[in-house]
């Protein structure tokens, strides 16, 4: 008879654990940036330009240097003489810590003021003087690459216009081929509007450099301690075994603290400087109107399809504005992220992708917001244009996904850009979301209702996006490889601390590894103290975001659990006096093959590690593992909204949404419910009410929560979520695949198509996001598609 630990029990794989993290954050206990207070603290805040395009003829600081309780006053030209007016960004472009020379967006960095508290700096960097000529402003990749356009970035060499990069993917001959032979052409336009994740936590460090030790401690707001700390070392020349970045508790990231800001670095010198810690905790309109922009992208496509629905080939272009600097994160191989996961999920022979990326004077954007390196952008794409498909050629919207599918014995298959997707049941979960909104019903409920002047409708997305990276051979930031780490030590007493690379921001990461050493070890999880974001501490990773961490981190810790196991094996060997080929693993114990009733239990085996252990063996039992995934792991998903639209005014509900994920092996049922309810509840603002516009001028319209909407429980719909659907990932230790990210990547698409599927007859194609009541209302009232960000009003 098994003596296993039963591992539900133990909160192993499988099991609904509650948070760990959440015993300290309900208690307001947690500690995040701006809870950390350091003996002789000063305090940091940043002047901001209020024009979008500026050459500054001159700063005057002097009267903020008078100012009683000021220490430390930064202008660029300070920043200049120790070469770090300018930083590298994590896309090989360079980007101004303090501006120099021109102000390029509006908010951008002007200069920094260190005083005694926070409202001395505020106010003395009220009294720097910038003397301002304003120059014509972009705002658009149209009016980039304009006849005439002015420069905006004059101050790298060889950048005669705006234009960032012209890329392009796929087989344009192959794609071209197929066109021709096509029996009907769809056509596609849209925008993606520029969206900001806007976590509850702002962005912020606490510089403290000791002179003594030379030691430079930063405790800040990233998702990627250790990317920090290289970059900390190339940038500032410091020693790195001298650098210690900390991630204490973070309030949200969604993408938003993946990048090097200038607060960062003016803290980090301002801290050298003044040998005092520095703090600087970001205000929200700095946040909204100067950091990790996401999206802004315009797409153009063209679909070529047999008049039966099978879809014959694909063409893509996009126009991405990337702001003043190129400054997001994303594998170097790939300019435009991955756009080019665009239609992996169907079996699509030939495509061809083009990309060009603009400079504007707007905040640097293109900062991925839950989604992996734009995949957001390449999901909403693709099933925007099915639909448009489908509308074109008179199929059901169901029918044409169905019949292009890669099917179940495709895999692995390999996708029209490039990509090896390896498992899935994409025709199955569609089946199973069908069932769930009573497909075949609500299309007689909606042509009945129809008949009396109501508008119903029902939207489709599906999505598998690609997530996990890398492999190393085909991904790297900065040529550094991206693969992640666990580092596990159990205590002699059976107690473990397990660290990894990767960095939670809300994800659960102290409740889920837990829950994979339990599944290895069958050491309960309570038993095991998770611990991220300390570089002095934790071993080397790429942090947390394109929803690496399980695919990676998380298959480090499983591997790291399976080291300690076999040296667990040798010590129960020693322990029960056999050779190691007579002993068999169940969970959370060794026995002996031929008497199974004679065991040591994993705790045992710890306790010899470090008071029992067999000649000749280290002593010890802890270990660290590296995992560089041989794949990326493919998630799927499919999304089906219902709502109905009040042709009077525009406003549109939502009667029903069913979710049917399928992300592998789910470590915590909960947990991940969790993580697809925030991301179809982003999905559902960034589809009904968020933007953030700029006009003419460059003024970022929206830097504030009265415009820039966050939807509360109140306006948010209800979900319905299916788990029934379960595709282990073939390569991953533990079969998981990512989920952080997948209902924000695929929910857009689901709100619009329902929008444009109750609105279909009318003659409307498309209105671009946000589905506000005012925009539904002209498409309906006038017949006509709706483009682009919207409009500010002249009377705003
Ligand atoms: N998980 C699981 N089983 C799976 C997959 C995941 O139990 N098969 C669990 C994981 O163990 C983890 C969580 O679900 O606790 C998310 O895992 P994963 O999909 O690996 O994503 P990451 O941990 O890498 O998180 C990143 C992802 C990203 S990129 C954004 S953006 C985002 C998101 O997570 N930001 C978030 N979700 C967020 N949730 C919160 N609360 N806060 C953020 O800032
Ligand atoms: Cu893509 S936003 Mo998340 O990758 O941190």
């Amino acid at each position: 008879m098994s003596q296993a630990v039963d591992e539900i029990k133990i909160g192993g794989l499988g099991a609904s654990r509650r948070r760990v993290e959440d015993n300290r954050f309900i208690r307001g206990k947690g500690n995040y940036t701006d809870d950390i207070v350091l003996p002789g603290m000063l305090h940091m805040e940043i002047l901001r330009s209020p024009l979008a395009h500026a050459r500054i003829k001159s700063i005057d600081a002097s009267k903020a240097w008078d100012i009683p309780g000021v220490h430390l006053v930064l202008t660029g030209d300070m920043m200049a003489t120790r070469n770090l007016a300018w930083m590298p960004t994590l896309s090989y472009d360079t980007q101004a810590v303090l501006a120099t020379d021109k102000v390029r967006f509006q908010g951008q960095e002007v200069a920094c003021v260190i005083a005694d508290d926070p409202y001395i700096a505020k106010d003395a960097c009220e009294a720097i003087v910038v003397d301002y000529e304003p120059l014509p402003v972009i705002v658009s990749p149209m009016q980039a690459v304009a006849e005439g356009a002015p420069v905006i970035r004059d101050d790298k060499e060889n950048q005669p216009d705006n234009v960032i990069y012209d890329w392009e993917v796929g087989d344009r001959d192959g794609t071209e081929r197929a066109f021709a032979a096509a029996d009907v052409v769809s056509k596609l336009e849209l925008h993606y509007p520029r969206s900001h994740p806007s976590p509850i936590e702002c962005c912020g460090s606490i510089a403290d450099f000791n002179r003594a030790t030379s030691k430079l401690t930063v405790y800040m707001t990233t998702q990627a301690p250790h990317i920090i700390r290289a970059a900390v070392a190339m940038v500032a020349e410091l020693p790195e075994h001298m650098i210690r970045i900390v991630s204490p508790d973070i309030g949200g990231g969604f993408g938003n603290k993946v990048p090097i800001y200038p607060g960062y670095v003016c803290s980090i010198l301002a801290s050298i400087l003044l040998e005092r810690p520095v703090k600087w905790i970001e205000d929200k309109s700095g946040n909204l109107i100067s950091t990790g922009f996401a999206r802004d992208v315009y797409l153009k496509g063209e679909m070529a399809l047999r008049k039966d629905g099978k879809i014959l080939a694909v063409r893509m272009h996009t126009d991405a504005d990337h702001g003043a600097f190129f400054s997001d994160a994303q594998p170097s191989k790939f300019k435009i992220g991955l756009m080019h996961s665009a239609f992996a999920a169907y079996d699509i022979p030939v495509a061809h992708l083009t990309a060009r990326g603009t400079y504007s004077n707007k905040a640097p954007g293109g900062v991925a917001y839950r989604c992996s390196f734009r995949v957001t952008e390449a999901m909403f794409f693709q099933e925007r244009m099915v639909q448009a498909a489908a509308d074109d050629l008179g199929i059901d919207q169901a029918q044409i996904r169905a019949m292009n599918f890669v099917r179940d014995d495709q895999f692995p298959h390999r996708t029209p850009f490039g990509f090896l997707t390896d498992s899935g049941q994409y025709g199955k979960c569609l089946d199973v979301a069908l069932k769930a909104i009573d497909y075949e019903n609500f299309r007689r409920e909606q042509a009945e209702a129809r008949s009396r002047g109501r508008l119903l409708g029902l939207g489709i997305s599906t999505m598998t996006e690609p997530l996990g990276a890398g492999n190393s051979r085909e991904y790297d930031i900065l040529g550094i490889k991206m693969f992640d780490s666990a580092d596990l030590k159990v205590h002699m007493t059976g107690k473990a601390i397990l660290r990894t690379g990767a960095k939670t921001q809300g994800q659960g990461h102290e409740t889920t590894w837990a829950q994979i050493v339990a599944h290895e070890l069958g050491i309960p999880a309570e038993d095991v103290v998770v611990e991220e974001g300390d570089t002095d501490t934790a071993p080397f990773g790429m942090g947390t975001y394109a929803s690496r961490s399980t695919p990676v981190a998380g298959a480090a810790v499983a591997m790291v659990s399976r080291k300690i196991r076999a040296k667990a094996r040798k010590l129960a060997a020693h322990l029960l006096e056999v050779s190691e080929e007579d002993i068999e693993w169940e969970l959370g114990r060794f026995y002996v093959r031929s008497a199974p009733g004679r065991g040591v239990t994993i705790q045992e085996c710890a306790i010899a590690a470090y008071s029992n252990m067999p000649d000749g063996m280290e002593p010890g039992l802890e270990n660290t593992a590296y995992y560089d995934p041989p794949n990326l792991t493919w998630p799927f998903a499919v999304y089906i909204v219902t709502v109905e639209v009040d042709p009077q005014t525009g406003v549109w509900d939502v009667l029903k949404l069913v979710a049917v994920d399928d992300c592998g092996v789910r470590i915590n049922p909960m947990i991940v419910e969790g993580q697809i309810m925030g991301g179809l509840t982003e999905a559902y603002a960034m589809s009904n009410m968020q933007f953030i516009t700029f006009d003419a001028e460059g003024n970022c319209v929206g830097a504030n929560y009265m415009d820039y909407l966050l939807p509360t429980a109140w306006e948010t719909p209800g979900f319905e979520l299916h788990s029934e659907v379960v595709t282990p990932c073939p390569h991953h230790p533990i079969g998981a695949k990512g989920i952080g990210e997948c209902a924000a990547v695929g929910g857009p698409a689901a709100f619009v198509n329902a929008v444009m599927d109750a609105l279909s007859g009318t003659g409307v194609r498309n209105i671009d996001m946000p589905l506000l009541p005012d925009r539904v209302w002209e498409a309906i009232t006038y017949h006509r598609d709706v483009s682009g960000a919207p409009p500010v009003r002249s009377d705003d």
